[in-house]
């Protein structure tokens, strides 16, 4: 059971929609996610306006998934951001090795996403999801905060998979500093189920790390030698919109 990242697999990207019943948008999907964000197909619009967060510091857990590590809240407790005249409350956030979406064709080495929901726990057409793309430089400050505090010298033991920790008060507005620029498109989860109608709004620029704080995130988690990213779906004639003030 489960799905794997290996291209080629059986149990592999290409074979997600075929796997379960429930699975079948990962095939027959039309606004699939990641995708690339391509100039041509970007159109600069300059009412979407800034985006209005509202996010606040909570008491947090981190969850080592086995293929991921999620920084989770407690519903509501960690704010929202405001899309459309709506309010989407932050969950939980959690990385991809490599990148998932590409900018012009061009891969980075992590990405993180924060998803938000109207409701506690429901999908489709209540969920956010914001990206954020590191590229190799300098250390990352969130990164280095998480991972002080799950890491085995700060705890005395290391976290296993399954496992979930409180790591103490996380402050969300500490994940992406000061840009505005941002792409939005319409896509869908980027694991299974892959459910359509996620509203998904991608960071114009990319933030940085070391490629030690990448080691240190796919070492706590299990199977921590493979990658977690699905490959680019096709655009499908979707737009990609694009905030640039
Ligand atoms: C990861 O990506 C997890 C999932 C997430 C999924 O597998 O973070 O989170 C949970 C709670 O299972 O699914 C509904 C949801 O958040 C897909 O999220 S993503 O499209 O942002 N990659
Ligand atoms: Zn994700």
């Amino acid at each position: 059971t489960g799905f794997s990242y290996i291209v080629g697999s059986e149990r592999g990207p290409e074979n997600w929609g075929y796997l379960e019943e429930e699975w079948r948008a990962c095939s027959e999907g039309r606004k699939q996610s990641p995708i690339d964000l391509a100039r041509e197909n970007v159109k600069v619009i300059p009412h979407l306006g800034d985006l209005r967060r509202n996010y606040k510091p909570s008491y947090a857990y981190v969850r080592n998934r086995g293929h991921d590590l999620q920084l989770r809240w407690d519903y509501k407790r960690a704010g929202s951001i405001e899309v459309d005249g709506r309010e989407y409350f932050l969950q939980q956030c959690h990385w991809h090795h490599p990148s998932e979406h590409a900018i012009d064709g061009k891969s980075y080495q992590l990405e993180l996403h924060m998803v938000h929901s109207t409701l506690h726990g429901e999908v489709a057409g209540n969920t956010v999801v914001v990206g954020l793309l590191y590229e190799i430089g300098e250390p990352n400050a969130f990164i280095k905060e998480v991972l002080r505090r799950v890491t085995c010298e700060t705890r005395g033991e290391e976290m296993e998979a399954g496992e979930e920790i409180e790591v103490g008060e996380v402050d969300p507005r500490k994940i992406i500093k000061g840009e505005h620029s941002y792409y939005r498109y319409m896509g869908s989860l980027t694991t299974p189920p892959c459910t359509e109608g996620v509203k998904w709004i991608v960071n114009k620029q990319p933030s940085s790390v070391t490629e030690e704080q990448i080691w240190s995130l796919r070492r706590l988690v299990d199977d921590g030698a493979w990658n977690n990213s699905r490959p680019i779906q096709p655009l499908n004639g979707r737009h990609i919109q694009l905030y640039n003030p």
